[in-house]
């Protein structure tokens, strides 16, 4: 060879888009094909990117296969980086394409480190290159692969283990679950976190008994969405509760849901839950008037399939199913990432319910953006979230079902809110109401 290295420069258009947003699948291609020519390889590092997209590079003895894909064009551009007499990247390459399931390929083979223009000097070193002799001290490589949750400005990344437990892609999303390493098995839809096995219980536990601990007696409840089965979970802890209807569009999130979260779903087969797969919006439509004592609204976040979901139409039905007594809550959003929607929610909430039956309270929930998520809490009688909570027999529930975050000072405290959300809360902004409405988990 009249150079130090090989580099193989490849476009492969018209890919399954599928195969080249797969993390774990594009992550055990390239590892893969790295081993195929002949590659020791070192370290690992995958990123996908919500929605679509893919960032990676196979760190090996020789050098570096890299690529990065935008499944949205069907596209991947791949780099093989190879040094040594040994390695052959035409071999990568192959198997690469037939991975992918490319239908066109482009490609330029460049000699990298021209001999003619070099001079070896002797460098007074070990010979650091000289991996082949010490293999036995590199049995394994590091796998770095992460998921990442974004938008223009900012990024929450979970390291996870690179196999995708669950992936369908139902009518109304793609539900995936993965497993990391600080947070466990994460359930997301169309790329967004829902849930967490570890942090879980911040979310539920506080959507779930700040209403049903400041109601006096809760009987019927409805829950729209809450696929996973969480909040159900927590509903089910109250011993005055007789019915719970809970409806969930897209039951690919309750069967992946049972089968890989069972400590979320654990009630999901109880005898008092009924579960209607329809959409929320329909049923509160069809549904009597004054028949529930609390609805949870536990939506997925306002774009994609479920950006409808925060309209006004949607919650006039829900004011009608309640009980003259009735609470709502809903999550709605981050004040610091969801700006907008926050904003635009609550006065729709206020025009509903009436501008002083309106509360905004807070929980602290790291896999969610910002940190800080927002529920509000919407009273179509007199109760009042705080002054009409039962403290002692609060704090013997929280006593009886350990509960993790919810206690009742916590209740109280999570309805004091920092300026900037007062302030937020202040501002007038009319809701769009033009979008199609749908509700999941
Ligand atoms: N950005 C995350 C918003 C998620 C709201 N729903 C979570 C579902 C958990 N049951």
């Amino acid at each position: 060879m009249e150079a130090l290295g090989r580099h193989v420069i490849a476009e492969f258009y018209n890919c399954s888009p599928d195969k080249i947003n797969n993390v774990s699948h594009v992550e055990k291609s390239m590892v893969k094909a790295a081993q195929l020519a002949g590659a020791t390889i070192i370290n690992v590092t995958f990123h996908h990117f919500s929605p679509f997209g893919i960032s990676g590079v196979v760190v090996i003895e020789q050098s570096h296969l890299s690529i990065h894909t935008w499944p949205e064009y069907q596209f991947a551009s791949i780099d093989l980086f190879t040094c040594g007499e040994t390695i052959n990247p035409w071999i990568s390459f192959d198997h690469l394409k037939e991975e992918f399931g490319a239908e066109h390929v482009s490609s330029i083979e460049l000699q990298r480190g021209q001999l003619h223009h070099l001079n070896r000097i002797s460098l007074d070193a070990p010979n650091v290159r000289d991996y082949a002799s010490k293999k036995s001290k590199h049995p394994t490589y590091n796998r770095n692969i992460w998921f990442t949750e974004r938008n223009e400005d900012v990024a929450l990344s979970l390291r996870h283990s690179g196999d995708i437990l669950f992936s369908k892609k139902s009518p109304y999303q793609q539900v995936e679950i993965i497993d990391t390493y600080a947070y466990g098995k994460t359930l997301t839809l169309d790329g967004m976190i829902m849930t967490t096995e570890k942090d879980e219980y911040i979310y539920h536990e506080m959507i779930s008994h700040v209403p049903l601990l400041s109601h006096p007696n809760p009987k019927n409840i409805l829950i729209i969405g809450g696929g996973d089965g969480g909040v159900a979970r927590e509903i089910l802890r109250h011993e005055s509760v007789n019915q719970v209807d809970m409806v969930e569009i897209d039951e690919v999130v309750i069967d992946a849901s049972k089968k890989l979260l069972p400590k979320i779903a654990s009630t999901l087969d109880d005898p008092k839950l009924k579960i209607h797969i329809q959409d929320g919006i329909e049923f509160v439509k069809n549904c009597s008037k004054d028949k529930y004592d609390v609805v949870i609204v536990d939506s997925t976040d306002p774009v994609g399939p479920a950006e409808g979901l925060f309209k006004t139409s949607f919650y006039n039905d829900v004011y009608r199913c309640l009980r003259s007594d009735g609470i709502m809550v809903t999550q709605s959003e981050s004040p610091e990432f969801n700006t907008r929607v926050f904003k635009e929610i609550y006065g729709c909430y206020r025009e509903i319910f009436g501008k002083n039956n309106v509360y905004c309270y807070l929980a602290f929930i790291p896999t969610y953006p910002s940190g800080m998520w927002s529920f509000s809490y919407c009273s179509k009688g007199t109760i009042h979230p705080v002054n009409d909570l039962d403290l002692k027999y609060a704090n013997d529930f929280v006593i009886k079902h350990k509960l993790r975050y919810y206690n009742p000072e916590i209740h109280n405290s999570s309805f004091v809110l920092p300026n900037f959300v007062k302030e937020l809360l202040s501002q007038k902004i009319p809701i769009n109401n033009s979008k199609k409405v749908i509700a999941s988990c």
